[in-house]
């Protein structure tokens, strides 16, 4: 029987990813842990610093943890604000979390990596899972060392690591925790107030994105998939959508026509122009038979659905 720690449980894939594990494994078999408590929260939750290897470490013996999902990080837009201690925060973490998964006989970890690895000599289209990788912001640099650490671990221990490189993931459920694909929660949020939203990225600006529930399946399958099926074992690539400002402002006027969004691109359009606009996720298709379910339309239509009933 798996008993299964999240950590960075209280973020905005955290919030929801513990409920479904808490639903396939039981509430009793998730530790979900943060530094900061959620708000309302059914199950068990730990208070935990990841960057301390050896309340981690206390923590895994105590509930005898079985798989790990590390969540825990700072993000493109905000680490920028602070470069170091972002770089510290994610890779002391990954790296504590790597360490007490070798000497704890933990058997199957998960820490995600992002389409922020990639950089300006990427293609922009179709990025393929193996290419250059030039990140120009600190959380992109700190995801491609972590992907190579996972590596690492594997080849080196046999610890068996998986990993994404999560798009722009989109939710009702919870707020992003800045990064630059946040505009597109946000905008979703303004509309069904019936409010006009200002985007920091220009209209034309198209970033890979993915709907929550579509994220936490991919995950899920990941973690689910044979070990041998298992091929990349830095990160694999994940597609679920793509679209520009003004294409997801055209599809919330379908329901809302008098909504309107202004733009005011800020320090993230850089971020934005140097990451990919589509990509190529051929080998998680191949290797655990990954499809994305939702587009524009139908993951507009769940979000404003969702969001009506949040404010109502
Ligand atoms: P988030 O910012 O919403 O949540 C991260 C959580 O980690 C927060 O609750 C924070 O309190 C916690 N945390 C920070 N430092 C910690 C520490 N030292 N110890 C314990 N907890 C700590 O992030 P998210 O959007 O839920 O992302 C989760 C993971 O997925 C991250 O690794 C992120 O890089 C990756 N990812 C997310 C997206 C996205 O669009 N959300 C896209 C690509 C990759
Ligand atoms: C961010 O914008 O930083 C994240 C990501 C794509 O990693 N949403």
């Amino acid at each position: 029987m798996d008993t299964i720690l999240v950590i960075g449980a209280s973020g905005q894939i955290g919030t929801v990813l513990v409920q479904h594990l808490q639903n396939q494994y039981g509430l009793n078999r998730v530790i979900a842990s943060d530094l900061r408590m959620p708000q309302a929260f059914s199950g068990i939750f730990e208070s935990l610093d990841a960057t301390k290897a050896d309340e981690l470490a206390a923590l895994v013996r105590r509930y005898r943890v079985t798989q790990i999902y590390h969540l825990a990080a700072i993000l493109s837009a905000n680490g920028e604000a602070n470069p170091i201690r972002t770089w510290e925060i994610n890779m002391q973490t990954a790296l504590n979390v790597l360490e007490v998964a070798r000497t704890q006989n933990v058997s199957k970890v998960f820490i995600p990596s992002s389409i922020a690895v990639f950089g300006p000599s990427a293609p922009a289209f179709d990025t393929p899972q193996q290419t250059q990788l030039d990140p120009t912001t600190v959380y992109g640099i700190s995801k491609v060392a972590a992907e190579n650490w996972m590596h690492y671990y594997h080849v080196k221990y046999g610890l068996d690591v998986r990993s994404l490189r999560y798009p722009g993931v989109i939710s009702y459920q919870s707020q992003p925790g800045g990064g630059t694909t946040d505009y597109a929660v946000a905008i979703y949020h303004q509309a069904v107030q019936g409010q006009d939203f200002t985007c920091f990225l220009s209209e034309n600006t198209r970033l890979p994105m993915i709907y929550m529930d579509d994220a936490i399946r991919a995950t899920l399958e990941l973690m689910e998939a044979e070990s041998s099926r298992i091929r990349v074992r830095t990160a694999y690539n994940l597609a679920g959508l793509s679209f520009t400002p003004a294409e997801i402002t055209a599809a919330i006027q379908k329901f809302f026509p008098n909504f309107r969004t202004q733009y005011a691109p800020d320090f993230r359009q850089q971020i934005a122009d140097s990451w990919p606009k589509t990509i190529d996720d051929q080998a998680a298709r191949n290797d655990w038979e990954w499809a994305p379910a939702f587009d524009l339309s139908r993951m507009t239509e769940e979000m404003i659905h969702h969001l009506s009933e949040y404010y109502q």
